[in-house]
């Protein structure tokens, strides 16, 4: 392997782009990119920069240049590519879902641990100062007893039944859309910043449009614009969720509390420069600085001065630069990997089985 590891990305849509900008802050290059054809490859190779365009995944798997497969293509084609990039000893940087089933997502996880190959699945909003802050500030017991866990996940880029993408069909999306797409960021997040594992959960999931139209045609749709959750941790909280992708006017609008019993600290994405630092007595915003925020956690990824937001894709490069850091050997603290894919799968499945049945159900266990 290089002195740094190369990439090359399969996928040349939005996440693609978002991939290539972050492996360039890492100091790293694209070696190549991979589309759905050849013509798809060349054009995202010339307007990414990447170094080739490969002919098929398969080809930039195969790659000497390759030390870093990133897999940004739809939902049912991760669990395949992600086999194939293990067995040929890379590293791999799978979107999420990592697996539209909870079967592929466990062999994934054992394959990636059989192989011990550097894997990751983007969980980002891990790698916000703010986010850093908290959990640093909540592990440390300054939230006192954590009892209420709650918040949402708010998007509208599918209001309007003609708004349509492949996450809606069940067959290139899975059989979960709002939930599988984004309130497993949520559920990842809150995990990583408290240190409580959802146990039980009881879910409704339901739709804005029963039909929605792709190419003059309306067809029905099997996926969810929304879910509501009640749930319960192991360590004794109660929370609850709501997520949606027809909530007009919230973009990205990924928002937490979690309230203990001597102080609540909340968090809104699309206001990333403070972290709310509820109490009854004094509350504050602190604002998202390097010499502002007091954590280990914070200061390490806060890398401007307050006023200068750090965003969704500072998030993602500081995410490419740890996974990076990895696979050079490094073990930067809080990388979501392949098991955390696995964790959203089963956290998924809950959710679907909770939503057809009316019933609390248990989430299975991650295993080792
Ligand atoms: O993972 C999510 C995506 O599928 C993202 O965090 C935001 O919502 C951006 O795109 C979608």
């Amino acid at each position: 392997m290089a002195s740094t590891p190369r990439a090359g990305i399969i996928g040349t849509g939005f996440m693609g782009t978002v991939h290539s900008h972050a492996v360039r802050a890492a100091g790293s290059t694209v070696s190549a990119v991979a589309g759905s054809s050849q013509a798809s490859a060349e054009a995202a190779a010339a307007r990414l920069g990447a170094g080739a365009a490969a002919e098929s995944p398969e080809a930039l798997i195969a790659r000497d240049d390759v030390d870093v497969v990133h897999i940004c293509t739809p939902n049912a084609t991760h669990a395949d590519l992600a086999r194939k990039a293990i067995a040929a000893g890379k590293a791999v940087i799978c979107e999420k879902p990592l697996a539209t089933s909870v079967e592929d997502a466990t062999e994934l996880a054992y394959l990636a641990d059989q192989a011990g190959v550097v894997t990751a699945v983007p969980f980002v909003y891990r790698f916000y100062p703010a986010v850093r802050e908290a959990r640093d500030r909540i592990l440390s017991g300054e939230a006192g007893r954590l009892w209420l866990l709650h918040g949402s996940y708010l998007q509208d880029w599918l209001a309007g039944a003609e708004a349509t993408n492949w996450r809606v069909d069940t067959k290139l999306g899975g059989a979960s859309r709002a939930f599988g797409d984004i309130g497993v960021h949520w559920c990842d997040l809150m995990e990583f910043t408290t240190g409580h594992r959802i146990t039980r959960i009881i879910a409704r999931t339901s739709r804005a449009y029963e039909q929605r139209e792709t190419q003059g045609t309306l067809s029905s749709v099997a996926t969810e614009d929304g879910a509501t959750l009640i749930f319960e941790t192991d360590r004794g909280a109660t929370g609850s969720l709501v997520v949606s992708q027809v909530s007009p006017g919230r973009k990205n609008r990924l928002w937490f509390s979690f309230d203990g019993t001597e102080a609540s600290f909340s968090f809104n994405q699309e206001r990333p420069d403070t972290l709310r630092i509820g109490r009854p007595d004094s509350s504050s915003d602190v604002p998202v600085g390097p010499q502002t925020l007091s954590t280990p956690g914070g200061r390490r990824y806060a890398k401007l001065p307050p006023g200068h937001p750090h965003g969704y894709q500072d998030s993602f490069n500081a995410f490419v630069t740890d996974t990076y850091a990895a696979v050079q050997g490094q073990e930067p603290e809080g990388l979501p990997t392949f098991r955390d894919g696995l964790r959203a799968a089963l956290l998924t499945e809950a959710v679907l089985t909770s939503a057809a049945h009316h019933a609390w159900i248990d989430v299975r266990p991650t295993g080792n």
